[in-house]
């Protein structure tokens, strides 16, 4: 029922934009569908306890239209929003470079009500006839519906991983099971997932698999048998998942986990490499003439071909049979003494100062840094110069008040359009550290995505670049840029690079990831933390790093707090003359 609500308010928002509404209501609405989102009591016994107007960020009208939600099953301002507009119109927010004013023109000027009418529009020209449009504009529209359709079919991450862990648990439950394992694309933490691979060891496989298609959740059956079974599930809005099982003896499993942990050419160079050496290598174990050398570990396997453990996040085969790089020091989760880029009320968020801080403690950090919007970033609620000293006071303030964890005072500064920071350089040095990102205007031609990052670069202040290349899985392409230059201007002054955890970003993504680390760059794994909860997505962001070949020395924030100071005293000072 969260998710429910969390959609209603989200698309009250969306059609205010579209109706020209003003942008403080949308944006009050957008930030309750962001608090139900992140729930994690059920809102109906918090209503049925009568605690709703308890939740942080909730107002008595909103407590009011999640009750006609509850009572009805609709919400008036909703359904009186929706009866202006064909129903489809709000979809078309969701094609990247199309904002709500646009779409209304469209709808006013062509009577344009969803995709199809779109898209005749683009291609009879009528669309860059409007005024204010032009054949450019609707090419990038055209290019955008493009990028959108191209994504459907795949999964982000972050949504199939927890629909694959309950399903491992469900299984695991089923008597005979000896070992489960989850492979595939989800295993070497790609950033979105085809189907969910599941690999079990067990007897009776034929049992099993009965057992795993009749699963609630299962939508349809696509395979059963002995060994495989295959099902979709649902993922979220309707859209379903297909999942794989499969069965194979113990004596098999870890060559199976092998095999069906993929790559497709990490295997197929492997197995080249076997018959190379006079070995066999398939699904069911390794083999030398009839006897099998490897076959119930996976580990095994490698070790017997006279190779190191290759992690299961860089079997791409881009490499990891001929890299130096130690895997055994790729990063871990536990590595991580802190997160270095979270919000809280003040600006986005959802949570305070103290609980960000005391989440964090809990996770056992060392520190954490609160880094709100800044001025410009509007829509995110972004700090005036006024609210931010206010602000950084409230921050020390915690921080001297709450014991066992440094809370740094740190701030997300826009990068503008003109490639200046947002904030004038006294509260930037009254921070101790500064992530600086791009939010606006990404597609400016000048100055350009790289001239601006440089910029920010360049600025002594400015600790690590968030979210460097601006990307939204399946909703935004990532800003045209030159990421050789900006990771070669990072090394010269000493500024990290941000793998962003959130399932949505993984920016830096891996293979850009990969190329800083081997030039020398520091990077910085956090989370940019909307709620406590978001605190503990970071293992998305390790699993990004490891892909990239990250090892835990390449990241700034498995560094101990005096180490870390210093490394960001360092940062700053060390600024070589242009
Ligand atoms: P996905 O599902 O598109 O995100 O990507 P994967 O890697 O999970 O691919 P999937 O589900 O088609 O197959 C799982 C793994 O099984 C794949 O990574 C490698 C292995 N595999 C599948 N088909 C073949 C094959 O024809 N030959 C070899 N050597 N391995 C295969
Ligand atoms: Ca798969
Ligand atoms: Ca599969
Ligand atoms: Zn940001």
């Amino acid at each position: 029922m969260n998710k429910e609500l969390a959609n209603a308010f989200g698309r009250i928002a969306d059609l205010l934009e579209i109706c020209g509404g003003d942008a403080f209501r949308s944006n009050s609405y957008r930030r309750v569908s962001r608090i139900l989102k992140d729930l994690t009591d059920d809102i109906v016994s918090l209503n049925q306890a009568g605690t709703l107007a308890g939740i942080p960020g909730i107002g008595k009208s909103t407590a009011a239209k999640i009750v006609e939600y509850l009572d009805t099953g609709s919400i008036k301002a909703l359904e009186e929003l929706k009866s202006k507009l064909p129903p489809e119109l709000p979809e078309l927010l969701r094609i990247p470079g199309l904002g709500p004013k646009k779409i209304a023109l469209f709808y006013r000027e062509l009577n344009v009500g969803g995709f199809e009418d779109l898209e005749d529009a683009i291609e009879s020209g009528a669309l860059a006839a409007l005024s204010g449009m032009g054949k450019k504009s609707a090419e990038k529209i055209k290019g955008g519906i493009a990028f959108l359709k191209s994504s459907v079919g795949r999964t982000p991450y972050g949504l199939a991983l927890p629909i694959a862990e309950q399903l491992a648990e469900y299984l695991g439950k089923f008597e005979g099971v000896e070992r489960i394992e989850i492979a595939g694309s989800l295993r070497r933490g790609c950033e979105t997932i085809g189907d969910i691979d599941l690999l079990c060891a067990c007897d009776d496989g034929e049992a099993l698999i009965g057992y795993f298609l009749e699963h609630p959740s299962k939508r349809r059956v696509l395979a059963s048998g002995s060994t495989k079974g295959s099902m979709t599930v649902e993922v979220r809005d309707n859209k379903e998942m297909q999942v794989d099982l499969r069965v194979v003896p113990k004596a098999s499993f870890g060559a199976a986990l092998q095999y069906f942990t993929g790559s497709l050419d990490h295997n197929v160079h492997l197995r080249g490499m076997a018959q190379k050496n006079g070995y066999k290598l398939n699904e069911w174990g390794l083999y030398q003439g009839e006897e099998q050398i490897a076959g119930s570990d996976e580990a095994e396997v490698y070790k017997q071909l006279g190779l190191k453990f290759i992690p299961p996040e860089v079997r791409e085969d881009r490499g990891e049979f001929d890299s130096d790089v130690a895997f055994d020091e790729l990063i871990v989760a536990d590595n991580i003494r802190g997160d270095l880029h979270t919000h809280t009320t003040a600006s986005d968020g959802s949570n305070s100062i103290a609980e960000m801080a005391l989440a964090a403690k809990a996770l056992g950090y060392e520190y954490i840094a609160i880094s709100d919007h800044s001025r410009s970033s509007f829509i995110a609620n972004g700090l005036s110069v006024e609210r931010m000293w206010e602000h950084i006071e409230a921050i020390r303030k915690a921080d001297n008040e709450i014991d066992g964890i440094k809370i740094f005072v740190a701030c997300e500064c826009d990068i503008l359009t003109d490639a200046t920071m947002d904030y004038p350089d006294d509260v930037l040095a009254a921070c101790d550290l500064v992530v600086a990102s791009i939010h606006a205007a990404m597609t400016l031609k000048k100055p350009s995505p790289t001239e601006r990052t440089l910029a920010a670069i360049a600025n002594p202040y400015v600790t690590i670049i968030g979210h460097p290349t601006g990307r939204l899985i399946h909703r935004r392409p990532a800003m045209d840029m030159d990421i050789a230059k900006i990771i070669e201007a990072a090394l010269k002054h000493h500024t990290a690079l941000e793998v962003n955890s959130s399932w949505q970003r993984m920016d830096l993504k891996d293979n850009h990831v990969r190329m800083a680390v081997e030039a020398g760059v520091s990077i910085a794994i956090n989370t940019d933390a909307h709620s406590v909860d978001d605190l503990k997505r970071l293992h998305f962001g390790v699993k990004t790093a490891r892909r990239g070949f990250v090892r835990k020395r390449d990241v700034i924030n498995t560094l101990g707090l005096s180490q870390l100071t210093r490394w960001i005293q360092n940062s700053r000072a060390d600024v070589s003359p242009t």
